[in-house]
């Protein structure tokens, strides 16, 4: 079974392409032991092909996430969850609004390949649908489902606060938003998150190493 690392608690999200395949690539390798994880999402699946995924797991020790935030009905969503395993994913995440069968499905699939599971129980951005109530839907589905975490906004620290409550304690917290969305990467972690997903803050910092070194400092702040 895949594992998070638990060095920094920063989880790179590899969202940029604008700088080509190689240029990603390359990053991940430079950030590779700075961090716990790395996001691989759209942008760069879409863009780079199929196979980004799986070539960045041949060159990075860090456990990638798939963050195809899968949200269909459980059988299709057993079948995303095995495509990512076999295309070099350690962790897929999950929407929890998809609701308690398709994250059943998802997680226990996950499970079947050795894969993390994460589900979204909240967005960072001011307009989701995510209700509290729907977020405590969604994460009380993920613990029953046994997933390994619960993603939720480090915009919302009463949310992030809650969602530790509704988890318990042996399950991730992951926290969205901090930096460039104006979550705070100490404060989030004190109320109660595990890690942080951080993409543009650090891959549009001049010097990426310095910036995720910068939160994984603040992340030790947190927890002290
Ligand atoms: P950034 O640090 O550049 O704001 O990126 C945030 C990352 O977290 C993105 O990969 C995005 O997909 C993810 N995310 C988010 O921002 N808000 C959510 O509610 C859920 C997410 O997964």
């Amino acid at each position: 079974m895949a594992s998070l690392l638990n060095k920094t608690g920063v989880i790179f999200a590899l969202d940029d392409i604008s700088n080509g395949r190689p240029e990603a690539l390359r990053l991940a390798v430079r950030l590779n032991d700075y961090v716990d994880a790395i996001k691989v999402s759209w942008p760069s699946i879409i863009h780079y092909g199929g196979g980004f995924m799986f070539e960045l797991s041949q060159k990075v020790t860090a456990p990638i996430i798939a963050d195809f935030k899968v949200a269909d009905i459980p059988d299709m969503t057993r079948q995303i969850v095995k495509a990512a395993a076999a295309n070099g994913a350690h962790g897929i995440i999950i929407h929890g609004f998809a609701g308690p069968d398709s994250v059943s499905a998802g997680v226990e699939e996950a499970s079947n390949y050795g894969l993390l599971s994460f589900v979204v129980a909240g967005m960072s951005h001011k307009s989701s649908f995510y209700t509290v109530t729907q977020s405590k839907a969604a994460a009380l589905a993920a613990r029953s489902a046994s997933a390994n975490g619960i993603v939720l906004p480090a915009t919302d620290l009463k949310l992030i606060a809650k969602g530790r409550r509704w988890v318990g304690p042996n399950m991730n917290v992951l926290a969205v938003g901090v930096g460039v969305q104006g979550g705070s990467p100490r404060i989030a972690i004190a109320t109660g998150a595990d890690y942080l997903i951080i993409g543009r803050s650090i891959y549009e910092h001049p010097d990426p190493i310095k910036a995720a070194k910068i939160f994984a400092a603040s992340i030790v702040q947190g927890r002290t």
